[in-house]
């Protein structure tokens, strides 16, 4: 599996098998092999704002593969010591975001449409939602 680490812990850009010819384009993303966990749950993001920021929040338990099928769009990634902004713009790169890493959404272009894939299926309570408690847990 090709994939790039980043400065922020349990983070890494995790590049798909790819297939490019004169017919178009083909990415592919293969449960437990290119994604690092079984995935239990599959969601979209698309028609965001160019001023909003999204996320806010780190997941103690939850990890996921983020996917920008369309456009562009940062993310910023914090894991409590390091931080990274990290732009996607390219649907051959899964942007890996696993525990404890605090991550906010930012600067959507009109067109982005990101795919996520989940470890987990949802659960609100397993958020870190405030800044100050996740870095009290990360400084444990
Ligand atoms: C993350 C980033 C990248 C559900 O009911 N089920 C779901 O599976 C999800 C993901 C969300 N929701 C509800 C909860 C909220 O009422 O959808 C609404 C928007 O969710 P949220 O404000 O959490 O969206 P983002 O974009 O801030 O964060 C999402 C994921 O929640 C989060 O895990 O890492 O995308």
């Amino acid at each position: 599996m090709l994939m790039h680490e980043l400065k922020v812990s349990n983070c890494k850009l995790i590049l798909s098998e790819s297939h490019h010819n004169a017919t178009g384009q083909l990415f592919v993303f293969e449960n437990l092999k290119t994604i690092p966990f079984e995935i239990k749950r599959v969601y979209s993001i698309r028609k965001v704002l160019r001023n909003v920021t999204r996320g806010k929040h780190a997941h103690g338990i939850l990890r996921q593969v983020i996917i920008c099928l369309s456009g562009s769009c940062k993310f910023l990634l914090d894991d409590g010591k390091n931080k990274e902004i990290v732009e996607l713009n390219n649907p051959e790169l899964g942007l890996y975001i696993g525990t404890y890493v605090w991550r906010e959404m930012f600067d959507f272009s009109e067109d982005c449409i990101l795919m996520v894939l989940a470890s987990e299926f949802y659960d609100a309570n397993e958020y870190i939602r405030d800044y100050e408690d996740f870095l009290k847990i990360t400084k444990k």
